[in-house]
C-alpha cells in the first residue's frame, strides 16, 4: 500500500502582508483542512467539545479560556480547530505502511509527508541492523526498554524528553519514574522555549511563571506584547486584546516584523468582527531592530528616573520597592549610565518614538507586559526579560490589579508539565516532598537539559533516550549535529500519536509507542479517565476525550509510563505503578500531597474549569534568597553582525504546529506555496545586491570554523527590520550551533543566528 499523500512542490506566490487578522478567512481555513482529515461528523464533535467546561483541552497552545460562563460555544481559534483535527484525523498508519517503506526512504520525506500519513496504530520495532520498523508486542517492547535501562552503566546514561502537550498525570509519572531510577535527565521543550523566562522571572520575583490572569489582561490601562505574534500563535489572544481595548486600555506591539494580528483583528464570532474593519488592536507599533528590546526597557526605565527627577514622589512607586525589593540603589546606577547612542544604535527607533510610548506609560495606571520568543531566544534573553521586570516594578506594577508580567507559554501544557517536576534542576524543596512521599532519596545533582543531553550522545556518555510527546531532532539546533546524537545512542524509544522524524534518525535499537491523544476516550481498569493540564495563567482544569481512540492497540500515556517503570524498577520503593495506571485519582492524591499548591486536587479539578495556582509574588511573597523581588543590572549587549551579514529569526508560520506544518502557507505573511523562503529588508538587498525572487543559500559560521548551510532559498523583500531576516523553522535548524545558547538558560539563540546569503549552489 503506496501513500497516496504527495508533497505540494515548491511554487511560491507572494501577496502583500495582510493587516488585520482572522474574520471570515479563518473560519474557512479551520474547516478546510479539517474536513480534509476527518468527517464532518467528527469534525463537529471535536469541535463542540474544545476548551469547553466538560470537554477537550485545546491541544494547540497554552492560552487560557474564560471562566466556564463567560465561554462562547465556539471557544477556539482557526489553529486550534486545525491542531485538534490534524489529532482526530482518520488517516491510519498500518503495518503495511512500514513493510513497504525503509526506515532510509521515510527519512529522506518531508516534515508534512510524515504527519499526514495519519495515526500510529500499534507498537513498532526496528532491531539492530534493521532496515525496517517491524510489529512487536507492548509485553516485549517494555521488556527491551527494560533490559537497556537495567544494562546501563549509570542512570545518568538515560535521557527522558518531554514536550508540553504531555498531561500533568504522565509529567507526573515520569519524572517519579525518572528519580526511582536514579537520574535527573529530564530534558524537555521549555529548554528551547520560555527557559529565558524561567530563569529571569525565578531570579528577580522567586517564581517562574507569569503574574497576569486573563481579566488582568482584560482591565489593564497598558499592554505591551512584546516579541510574539498572537494572530498566527495564540489567536485568542487577540480577543483579549479585543476586550482590554474595549475597556479604554491601550496596546504597544514591538516586533521586528508587523504582524497583521498586532494591527487588526476581525473577531469570527462577532457580527462586526466579520464584515467590519475590525479593531485595531496596536495603538503603536515600534519597529525595533532584532535583539533590541533590552535597550527599549532600558531607555523606558531612564525616562522614568529622569521623569521622577523632575517631580519628586510622583512617578516612581516608592512604597512598592521600599517594601519589596532589594538591588534598587545599584540599578539605578547603572541605569542612568544608558546612553541614547546605544539606545538608538540598539533599537533603530526615533526619540519620539520612545517618547511616545513613554507618554503612555506615564498615564498607565495598570500595565502588563507579555512576550514570547522574540525575547527569549536571544542570547541576552534573560537580561532582557530581567529589564522588564525591572520596567514593571519600577512603577510598582507587580501584583495589583490589571498589571504584571505575562510570559506567553506555548504547547498547551508546558508550564503544567514543569509545576509537575519535569525539570532537569528541580528544588531540593520538590525533591525532598518527592522522596518522603515515596520513601526514596531523589538524585540531587542537576541533570542534563536538551543541550547538554545532546552533547551527551554526541560523545556517548548517553546511551538511552525516551521521548515523550514531541519531536526532537527537529525542535532541537545543529540538525547534522544532533541526528548524529541520536543515531549514537543504543536505543531510542518515541511515546507518539503521529509518524515524525524523530522517528526515522533513530539508534540501533527503536520503538515508537503510539498513544491515545488529548481527543480520545480514555477507559481504564477503573473506568473511564480524565487528564489535567496548567495554562499559560496558571488555571488548573481537566480533559476528557471524547472520540473512540484511534486504534485498539494504543495505550494511554500513563500506561505505557507505568509500565515502562515497573519493568525497570519493579516494586523497588512500593510505588503503585499498576495502581496508577487503573485510577488517575491516585496519581493526582500523590500530587496533591507532593506539590504545592494542589492540595485537595481531586475534589478542586473536578469543578467546571478547575481552580487557579496561587502566585505568591502577586502576595508580596519572593522565593528568593532575601525574600524581596530583586532589581538587577543588565549590561547592554547587542549580537555583533559582521559586514554583509544579516541576523535571522528562525520562527513559525501561520500553517504549522512546530516541527510539523500542515500547509505550505503563511496567510497573514503574504507566503503562499513555500517554506524555503528568506524575508529580508529591501534595504539591506540593495547593500547585499541581491533581488527579491533570487535563489539563495544560507550559511552560517561559528568559531568552531564548521560551515552550516541551508541551501535554496527564496529571497522576498519583506519588511523585517534593518539587519535582520527571517525563515522557517525547522527547515533552519541546521543553522544554529548547538554552542549558540542564551547566557544562563542555555536556550538556543533560534532568533539569533548570524547568516550570510550566498546564491544557491545546487539551485535548479
Ligand atoms: N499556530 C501555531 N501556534 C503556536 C505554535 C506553532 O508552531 N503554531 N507554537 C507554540 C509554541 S511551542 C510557542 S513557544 C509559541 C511561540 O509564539 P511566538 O513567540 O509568537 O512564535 P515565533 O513564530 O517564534 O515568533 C516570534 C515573534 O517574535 C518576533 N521577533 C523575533 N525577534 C525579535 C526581537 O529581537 N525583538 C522583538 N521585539 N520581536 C522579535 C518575530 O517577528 C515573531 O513575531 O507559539 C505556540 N503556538
Ligand atoms: N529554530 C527553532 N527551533 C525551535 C523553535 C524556534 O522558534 N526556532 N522553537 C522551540 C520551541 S518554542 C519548542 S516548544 C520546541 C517544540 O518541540 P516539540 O514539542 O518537541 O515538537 P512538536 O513539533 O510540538 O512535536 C510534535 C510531535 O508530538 C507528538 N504528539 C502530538 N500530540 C501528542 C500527544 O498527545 N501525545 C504524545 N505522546 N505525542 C503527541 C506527535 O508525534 C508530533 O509529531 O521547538 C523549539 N525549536
Ligand atoms: S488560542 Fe491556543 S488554546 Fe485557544 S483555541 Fe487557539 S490554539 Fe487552542
Ligand atoms: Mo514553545
Amino acid at each position: 500500500m503506496s501513500s497516496s499523500i504527495e508533497d505540494p512542490t515548491d511554487d511560491l506566490t507572494v501577496t502583500p502582508p495582510k493587516t488585520w487578522a482572522t474574520g471570515v478567512p479563518a473560519v474557512t481555513h479551520a474547516l478546510e483542512y479539517s474536513l480534509s482529515q476527518t468527517s464532518p461528523r467528527r469534525t463537529m464533535l471535536t469541535l463542540l467539545n474544545i476548551n469547553q467546561a466538560k470537554g477537550i483541552d485545546c491541544p494547540g497552545c497554552a492560552w487560557p479560556e474564560p471562566a466556564p460562563g463567560k465561554r462562547h460555544m465556539n471557544e477556539y481559534c482557526e489553529n486550534g480547530a486545525k491542531h485538534i483535527n490534524d489529532e482526530a484525523t482518520s488517516r491510519r498508519v498500518t503495518r503495511d505502511f512500514f513493510r513497504q517503506y525503509p526506515i532510509a526512504e521515510l527519512d529522506s520525506k518531508s516534515d508534512y509527508w510524515l504527519n499526514q500519513q495519519g495515526r500510529l496504530t500499534e507498537p513498532l520495532v526496528k532491531w539492530p541492523g534493521a532496515t525496517h520498523y517491524e510489529p512487536i508486542s507492548w509485553d516485549k517492547a517494555f521488556e527491551v526498554l527494560g533490559k537497556e535501562l537495567k544494562k546501563l552503566a549509570s542512570p545518568d546514561e538515560a535521557l527522558f524528553y518531554v514536550s508540553g502537550r504531555l498531561n500533568n498525570e504522565a509529567a507526573f509519572l515520569l519524572q517519579l519514574f525518572a528519580r526511582a531510577y536514579g537520574t535527573n535527565n529530564l530534558p524537555d521543550c521549555s529548554n528551547m522555549c520560555h527557559e529565558s523566562s524561567g530563569f529571569a522571572m525565578s531570579q528577580t520575583l522567586g517564581i517562574g511563571k507569569g503574574t497576569v490572569s486573563l481579566h488582568d489582561l482584560e482591565n489593564s490601562d497598558l499592554v505591551f506584547v512584546v516579541g510574539q505574534n498572537p494572530g498566527t500563535n495564540h489567536p485568542r489572544m487577540l480577543s483579549a486584546l479585543e476586550e482590554t481595548k474595549r475597556h479604554g486600555g491601550q496596546v504597544v506591539a514591538v516586533n521586528t516584523l508587523p504582524e497583521a494580528g498586532l494591527l487588526r483583528f476581525k473577531h469570527p464570532q462577532r457580527p462586526r468582527g466579520v464584515i467590519g474593519k475590525g479593531t485595531q488592536i496596536a495603538d503603536q507599533f515600534l519597529h525595533i531592530r532584532a535583539g533590541g528590546d533590552l535597550a527599549l526597557f532600558q531607555a523606558l526605565n531612564l525616562l522614568l528616573l529622569e521623569a521622577e527627577d523632575a517631580a519628586p514622589g510622583t512617578v516612581i512607586d516608592r512604597a512598592f520597592i521600599e517594601k519589596n525589593t532589594t538591588g534598587y540603589a545599584d540599578f539605578e546606577k547603572h541605569a542612568r549610565q544608558v546612553t541614547w547612542e546605544h539606545i538608538y544604535d540598539a533599537t533603530g527607533l526615533s526619540r519620539e518614538e520612545i517618547d511616545e510610548v513613554f507618554q503612555r506609560v506615564l498615564k498607565a495606571k495598570s500595565v502588563i507586559v507579555c512576550w514570547a520568543m522574540g525575547l527569549t531566544q536571544h542570547k541576552h534573553g534573560v537580561p532582557s526579560i530581567r529589564e522588564v521586570i525591572n520596567f514593571l516594578m519600577l512603577r510598582g506594577n507587580i501584583g495589583k490589579p490589571g498589571a504584571g508580567a505575562c510570559p506567553v507559554r506555548g504547547h498547551s501544557n508546558v508550564q503544567g508539565d514543569r509545576t509537575m517536576g519535569v525539570w532537569e534542576q528541580m528544588s531540593q524543596e520538590f525533591l525532598d516532598a518527592l522522596g518522603k512521599e515515596f520513601n526514596f532519596t531523589p538524585p540531587n545533582h542537576h541533570g542534563l537539559d536538551a543541550i547538554h543531553g545532546i552533547r551527551a550522545m554526541y560523545e556517548k556518555r548517553a546511551r538511552f533516550f525516551l521521548g515523550v510527546a514531541g519531536n526532537f531532532v527537529r525542535a532541537t539546533p545543529d540538525s547534522d549535529v544532533t541526528e548524529q546524537a541520536m543515531r549514537n545512542c543504543s536505543l531510542t524509544a518515541h511515546i507518539s500519536t503521529k509518524l515524525n522524524r524523530s522517528h526515522t534518525v533513530c539508534g540501533e535499537t527503536a520503538l515508537i509507542l503510539p498513544t491515545l491523544g488529548r481527543s480520545d476516550k480514555d477507559f481504564q481498569a477503573t473506568g473511564e479517565q480524565f487528564i489535567t493540564v496548567e495554562d499559560s495563567m496558571s488555571d488548573v482544569h481537566a480533559s476528557r476525550g471524547k472520540l473512540p481512540p484511534a486504534s485498539p492497540h494504543l495505550l494511554s500515556e500513563v500506561a505505557i509510563i507505568s509500565r515502562i517503570a515497573l519493568e525497570t524498577i519493579g516494586d523497588k520503593y512500593g510505588i503503585p505503578w499498576k495502581g496508577f495506571e487503573n485510577d488517575y485519582n491516585t496519581i493526582r492524591d500523590r500530587i496533591s500531597r507532593v506539590v504545592p499548591g494542589f492540595e485537595d486536587f481531586n475534589a478542586r479539578v473536578s469543578k467546571p474549569g478547575g481552580f487557579n495556582l496561587p502566585n505568591p509574588a502577586n502576595n508580596g511573597v519572593f522565593n528568593t534568597p532575601s525574600g524581596k523581588a530583586v532589581f538587577t543590572q543588565n549590561e547592554f549587549t547587542m549580537p555583533h553582525v559582521p559586514e554583509g551579514h544579516l541576523l535571522l529569526q528562525t520562527l513559525r508560520s501561520h500553517d504549522q504546529w512546530n516541527t510539523i506544518w500542515y500547509a505550505p502557507n503563511d496567510r497573514y505573511r503574504g507566503i503562499h506555496n513555500a517554506r524555503r523562503v528568506v524575508m529580508v529588508n529591501p534595504a539591506d538587498l540593495k547593500l547585499l545586491g541581491i533581488e527579491d525572487g533570487d535563489m539563495v543559500d544560507l550559511v552560517n559560521v561559528w568559531h568552531d570554523n564548521r560551515e552550516r548551510r541551508a541551501e535554496n532559498f527564496k529571497v522576498v523583500a519583506y519588511p523585517a527590520s534593518p539587519g535582520s531576516a527571517a525563515a522557517y523553522y525547522p527547515e533552519t535548524n541546521v543553522l544554529v550551533p548547538l554552542d549558540s545558547v542564551a547566557d544562563i538558560s542555555n536556550c538556543p539563540t533560534s532568533k539569533g543566528v548570524v547568516i550570510r546569503l550566498e546564491p544557491a549552489r545546487h539551485s535548479g
